[in-house]
């Protein structure tokens, strides 16, 4: 069989994946024997947007694999924590034939996890207490899909569509209904009742009621015809119609609150961000975000060497040396130091190095927390981030 056009983990642990330049440098230290023992730090010099100005770190997990048996100490601050430009994330130690060849591989399982992360973090923040779930498989190479929907719900979706996704992180999907559905079978009421037939009851029904009609009239036709058992109605209005879309949906919630369904929610997707929830969060009750979260900006990270033979050394634009990033917890400030120095936050309380022996002679040195332990520290990170502050500011958006 045909094998999709991707590399396989063998073949990325290998060091296939790999700008060739670096195989030829590892050839040419091997022969002249100039290869050193290093220390090499992972930082990102800035973010790819103006609106950000703080991460969330993703990929920690996928990167270890990749380095796992290799003589190497590596230092990581945990996964899912909140970081910022110009501060190390990760730090490797070893002999440079050891690690370097992996370069590409272990970069680039940080940055695009760390931009979808990021992003979702960003709508997590928007969204406050509403539902937020990932909908954007579809927009990626399916290979890495789990991957894309494990960051996402690190950096805060309660819930992904696609059955991958869902069973790396150990979560039930979740989804409602497509509007192919509703077209083969003819009628939003046909589809939706042939959804609560079929489908097993501990499902919610969710009407998708932008297929045919106008939101408003579909949404009360669903409604009298499935009273409680209707757990929310979806719009996933096409920009054709969508016009003052946030009128739309303060509509269909009047015309359902006054004639006695409350309950029934309101859920929304298609061309949403963290922008757009903000706009409609009032009003909405969940949010399924897709492409802008899916195929959010790579983070690039870069990986550098600070140290050779234990002396500092690093191209310009680099300070030299192994560091330690001390954080003061309270105030969520970052100090980066001389790896082992101690640090007061200005505001007098004392800080901790977050960079943490994670891997010592290509040993994990404690088992990894599974995607749920990383979304809680994440979530935990965030509500430190944003205590006392409008989202809005957060997230640099226009105050809405
Ligand atoms: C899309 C599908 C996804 C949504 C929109 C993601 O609608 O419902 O869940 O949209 P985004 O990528 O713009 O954020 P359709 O493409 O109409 O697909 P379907 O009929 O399967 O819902």
């Amino acid at each position: 069989m045909k094998k999709l056009h991707i590399a396989d983990t063998e073949e990325v642990k290998r060091g296939d994946v790999t700008d060739v330049y670096f195989l030829r440098t590892e050839s040419i230290l091997r022969q002249t024997h100039q290869a050193k023992n290093v220390c090499m730090e992972i930082f990102l010099k800035s973010f790819p947007m103006p609106e950000y100005s703080w991460g969330i770190f993703a990929g920690l997990e996928e990167m270890l694999i990749l380095l796992e048996g290799r003589p190497i100490t590596v230092r990581a601050i945990p996964e899912g924590s909140i970081f910022f430009a110009r501060t190390p994330v990760v730090s490797i130690e070893g002999n440079y034939l050891d690690f370097g060849g992996l370069e590409t591989a272990m970069l680039g399982c940080l940055c695009q996890a760390s931009g979808i992360a990021t992003r979702a973090s960003r709508a997590r923040i928007a969204a406050g207490s509403k539902g937020l779930f990932s909908f954007g498989a579809r927009r990626m190479h399916p290979s890495i899909a789990p991957m894309v929907e494990r960051a996402a719900y690190i950096g805060g979706c309660d819930g992904v569509a696609t059955v991958a996704g869902a069973r790396l992180i150990g979560e039930k999907p979740v989804g409602t209904i497509p509007h192919a559905l509703i077209l083969q079978m003819g009628d939003t009421l046909k589809a939706t009742g042939a959804f609560d037939e079929i489908i097993p009851e501990d499902v919610p029904r969710v009407a998708l009621i932008d297929t045919f009609q106008d939101e408003k009239f579909e949404a009360i036709r669903v409604a009298q015809a499935f009273g409680k058992k209707l757990s929310a109605v979806r719009l996933d209005t096409p920009g054709s119609r969508r016009g003052d879309f946030r009128e739309i949906l303060r509509e269909v919630r009047w015309e359902l609150d006054i004639r006695g369904f409350g309950h029934v929610k309101l859920f929304v997707s298609g061309g949403l961000d963290e922008y757009t929830i903000l706009e409609l969060k009032d009003i909405v009750d969940s949010f399924g975000v897709g492409t802008r979260m899916s195929s959010a900006a790579s983070l690039d990270f870069s990986m550098d060497i600070v140290e050779i033979e234990g002396k500092p050394v690093a191209k310009r634009g680099k300070e030299s040396g192994k560091k330690s990033l001390m954080r003061c917890d309270e105030c969520m400030k970052d100090y980066v130091v001389p790896y082992g120095m101690s640090k007061t936050c200005d505001c007098g309380r004392d800080t901790k190095d977050i960079l943490e022996t994670v891997m010592e002679e290509g040993r994990l040195t404690k088992e990894l927390p599974n995607a749920r332990e990383v979304r809680s520290h994440s979530m935990e990170e965030i509500a430190r981030l944003t205590r006392d502050r409008d989202p809005a500011e957060v997230l640099n958006a226009k105050p809405i």
